[in-house]
């Protein structure tokens, strides 16, 4: 098993991940810029240009249901992405979404729910308990990595629009904006992007809504400003730059299984005894390794087998894929 649960007094000074690592080397370059240019401007500044940038969180509660395993770099998490609204090849959304701005944001909440209406991402964020969530992404076509996510649960917001007892699901959909996404001007997929959980898949304590990763804000390329992270399904169920919440009675339409029913289904638990069609899923290939290392073992729920398998007692994952 590779879920260490840790109480939070547990954790040792020296397993928090050092500042350096948390640097967004973009941002710091074009801070250090900045920061000259204006110092030239402006003497009585202190020495802003030496001064490490910080990140927007520090401090962030650390959560037991973080894997302990080594993180992947900052460059390996931005650099190889999934996300079609800006090209299908894992470079592209690095180098299309730089122009992508995600601010202001809010997030429509619609459906079987007493608290329906439009909400500002701010003043979410501003009333959610932030905590750094390190969890492996494990992606249906065979890669994995781990990356340090900063979010808060999926259920604790939920909770907070009151669905009422005819939401049996929850319905997650992605920004459609040709102008600003300009991947839906192909056919790629079927757009926009929808997801979707049961709803008590959604209520578990392990789904969160990530508005981070390395203590700063999301990048473009992962979802920015908001997506969703849950850990013990392939990836493509972790639905970026969300900009609707539909609680309905009956099982949504996901674009993934709209594309190709045969090869992905509605709950697409990560499971190395349910094959892909057309490859095997028991192992996975660890980005950023050496290439000599070899593959890893492929875990069922991707190792959260004790905090969710109760979730699909008596049903069959080889026909509910
Ligand atoms: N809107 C949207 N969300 C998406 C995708 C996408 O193409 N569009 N790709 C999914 C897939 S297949 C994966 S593996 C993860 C990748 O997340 P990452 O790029 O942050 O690692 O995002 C998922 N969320
Ligand atoms: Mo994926």
């Amino acid at each position: 098993m590779s879920i260490i649960i840790k109480k939070p007094t547990a954790i040792q000074p020296s397993e928090i991940t050092p500042k350096s690592v948390y640097l967004n080397r973009r941002k710091f370059m074009q801070q250090t810029v900045a920061a000259s240019l204006l110092l030239s401007l402006d003497a009585a500044l202190p020495a802003w240009a030496n001064r490490s940038p910080e990140p927007r969180w520090s401090d962030l509660k650390k959560s037991p249901f973080s894997t302990d395993e080594t993180v992947n770099s900052h460059k390996d998490i931005t650099t190889y992405n999934n996300f079609y609204e800006f090209g299908s090849g894992k470079k592209d959304p690095h180098k299309n979404a730089t122009e992508f701005d995600p601010q202001p944001w809010s997030i429509v909440v619609e459906g079987e729910c007493e608290k329906k209406g439009t909400y500002d991402l701010e003043e979410f964020i501003k009333s959610s308990v932030l905590e750094e969530r390190i969890y492996r992404l494990r992606c249906v076509e065979g890669w994995s990595m781990v990356i340090p996510w900063v979010g808060f649960s999926l259920a604790d917001m939920l909770k907070k629009f009151e669905p009422n007892s005819k939401a049996k699901y929850v319905e997650f959909t992605t920004l459609y904006d040709k102008s600003r996404m300009p991947g839906q001007k192909t056919r790629l997929l079927h757009w926009p992007y929808v997801e979707g959980l049961r709803i008590d898949e959604a209520m578990n304590e392990l789904p969160i809504m990530a508005v981070g990763l390395y203590g700063d804000v999301l990048p473009n390329q992962n979802g920015a400003p908001i997506r969703l992270v849950v850990p013990w399904k392939y990836g493509f169920k972790s639905i970026k730059s969300i900009v609707k919440i539909r609680f309905t009675e009956t099982q949504p339409q996901t674009t993934w299984n709209r594309t190709a029913p045969k090869e992905y289904g509605f709950y697409s638990n990560v499971n190395p005894d349910v094959d892909h069609p057309r490859w095997s899923q028991k192992k996975e290939r660890v980005i950023g390794r050496p290439f000599w290392e070899p593959k890893r073992d492929t875990e069922l729920f991707n190792g959260y087998a004790e905090q969710v398998a109760h979730l699909y007692k008596g049903m069959d994952l080889k026909k509910y894929f």
